[in-house]
């Protein structure tokens, strides 16, 4: 094996040929340059281990960083510096099959070159860190499942190109029972060239994301795992400054920042600016959210561009110390398929003894796909499976005051029996971890701030014509758009004819809430003050206080907001619950 065994020098000397030899035969990608001229400069060990927020790594103004790409070379051709793809009226059909069946415009990224160039998005700072020199070996592990050709192997050919070779111990794929044909036969002829570095393994049933990528950690053996989704293009220098955080201190989950890559044109732009700070948090019924990083974390760097604390992350792209993950059981193996597994990492591990930093040295991009092209297999729910996910997660982490404003949220799977939850609770005990109380008032407190918690349900369910058959539908409507609610018969299945009143006179549906609008009725995003203008009188009239009108059916499905007429049938209404179990 030409990897094992040489030294970074003969690979810096070698380095052009070391990547004209691993793409022979391969034309149609173009010979790769590694951009991480690793030349080190010898440094003393700069990690101080005696106080948590204490620098661990040394900015130098004006000296560039060690680990800091020499020759970064900007290519031309489409797409190149994350530039946008055009696709023309004649492909558009294809485009747009190829949308439905892998979430992305896979007619653009394959015009786009393996190796593309994309821009730097990081913050100037990130140029002159110094990092430790001694950092542990990283495996990267990229599950997938039916993904397209392009972007997956563009995929693997940015962390081959972006990291210092001698830190990039192996890529793991693993295959999750994918069903086309490209990822079969070519895709093993693909990582044969690769000599070793780059492994295949394959699922033999279907498995879902969260098993596969414990099976992934599982097949590593570097010191550090570092999960990617399977459409990322990593970025200069990123997996340095994970790999400084996890020297630091093993109980540290690093995260990268995402940076966004458009499902249909790819054009690779930053989300957050360099400089902006953001950090994950969720609202209470667990949808993933990010929030600018409070002050009060702010104030513990010196450097904008230091890792600071988060309380979760969205999921899919992170890296921690290989042994500490299984230590922590792993992923929950309860889990199933996709969803809420960010939230149990990342509850188990500051509530038993770790934290979350995200780095805003370290950034990755990522295709937000258009929609999810996948089912979720032969997996049977009566709940939805990330609900049935979410519920685990809550049952295992949360304290019962807290479990309350789940299930105030999600209240049609309150009671819903959760799979065995036995070991996990037995973990929690014999670590000593600790309540989810003192992870929101010392970690997440800005959770609350964002969300505060919900006041109790009123009532939950449809809302159905007292003497009729229509029920208010939001007909899959989005909060700001501004269209009005209708009244459609009544399907009993919840979705978009599932609401909320609370006993602080809001309505919401799901997350968002439903206020007036001219003379009809639509979604907003509902105000930080979790009250509303909501009344349903005994005798049926659904009062919006504020304005003194009341909701009404009219003939031809229409919801509109009327003056209150307490004999007028159109006016009167019931709340039904709706259980799918
Ligand atoms: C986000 C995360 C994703 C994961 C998910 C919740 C980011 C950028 N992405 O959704 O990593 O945490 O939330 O669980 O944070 N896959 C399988 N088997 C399956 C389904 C998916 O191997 O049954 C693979 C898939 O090919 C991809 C990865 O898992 O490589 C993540 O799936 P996704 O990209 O569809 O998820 P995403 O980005 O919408
Ligand atoms: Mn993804």
């Amino acid at each position: 094996d030409g990897q094992i065994g040489r030294t970074e020098k003969d690979f810096l000397s070698n380095q052009d040929k070391q990547n004209i030899h691993m793409y022979k035969g391969h034309s149609s990608l173009r010979p790769i340059k590694a951009p991480n001229g690793v030349d080190i400069v010898q440094e003393e060990d700069t990690i101080h281990k005696d106080h948590h927020y204490g620098p661990r790594q040394v900015m130098k103004p004006g000296e560039l960083g060690n680990f800091e790409p020499r020759d970064y070379k900007i290519h031309t051709g489409p797409g190149e510096g994350g530039q946008p793809i055009y696709t023309s009226m004649e492909e558009k059909m294809a485009a747009d099959r190829s949308l439905r069946e892998f979430g992305f415009n896979m007619i653009a990224s394959d015009k786009i070159a393996m190796d593309r160039t994309i821009p730097d998005t990081r913050m100037d700072e990130c140029k002159y860190w110094h990092y430790p020199e001694k950092l542990p070996t990283a495996s990267v592990i990229i599950v997938f499942h039916n993904e397209g050709w392009s972007t997956l192997v563009r995929t693997v050919h940015s962390v081959i190109n972006m990291s210092p070779p001698h830190l990039l111990h192996e890529v793991v794929m693993v295959d999750d029972f994918s069903s086309k044909v490209h990822l079969k036969q070519k895709l093993d002829d693909y990582v044969k060239q690769f000599d070793g570095k780059v492994k295949l393994y394959r699922n033999k049933e279907r498995l879902g994301l969260i098993r596969t990528r414990t099976l992934g950690a599982d097949y590593s053996t570097g010191d550090v795992i570092v999960f990617l989704d399977a459409h990322c293009e990593c970025n200069r220098n990123w997996l340095v400054p994970l790999l400084a955080r996890i020297a630091y201190d093993r109980t540290i989950l690093a995260v990268p920042f995402i940076d966004g890559i458009d499902w249909d044109n790819f054009r690779y732009s930053p989300v957050y600016q360099p400089g902006q700070l953001f950090r994950g948090i969720f609202e209470w019924g667990f949808l993933y959210k990010e929030n600018s990083v409070p002050q009060k974390e702010r104030n513990k760097h010196q450097y904008t561009s230091e890792p600071y604390w988060s309380p979760t992350h969205a999921g899919g792209l992170f890296a921690m110390d290989r042994k500490y993950f299984f230590e922590l059981g792993a992923y929950d193996p309860g889990l199933l398929i996709w969803g809420g597994e960010n939230f149990e990492l990342s509850f188990k591990i500051w509530q038993c003894g770790g934290s979350v930093e995200w780095v805003p040295c370290s950034r990755v991009g990522h295709v937000y796909r258009n929609s999810m092209p996948y089912g979720f297999g032969n997996v049977q729910s009566k709940i939805p499976i990330t609900l049935a996910n979410y519920m685990r997660v809550v049952e295992v982490w949360l304290d019962d005051e807290y479990k309350e404003y789940f299930y105030t949220r999600e209240p049609a799977v309150r009671g819903f029996p959760v799979s065995n939850i036995t070991k996990q609770l037995e973990f929690k005990k014999t670590h000593n971890c600790k309540s989810f109380k003192w992870f929101i008032e010392n970690i997440a407190y800005d959770v609350l701030e964002k969300f505060p918690y919900p006041p109790r349900n009123r009532a939950w369910g449809e809302i159905k014509q007292k003497h009729g058959t229509m029920c208010w539908d939001t007909k899959g409507q989005r909060a700001g758009g501004g269209g009005y609610l209708d009244v459609t018969p009544c399907h009993h299945l919840g979705g978009n004819q599932m609401f909320r009143l609370n006993v602080a006179g809001q309505m919401a549906v799901g997350e968002r809430c439903i206020e007036k609008s001219g003379e009809g009725v639509t979604i907003v995003f509902c105000p930080v003050d979790p009250s509303g203008p909501w009344e349903l009188a005994d005798n049926g009239l659904l009062h919006h206080t504020k304005s003194g009108t009341c909701a009404e059916a009219t003939g031809q499905g229409k919801l509109l907001m009327r003056p209150c007429v307490a004999s007028k049938e159109s006016q009167k209404w019931e709340i039904n619950e709706i259980r799918t179990w």
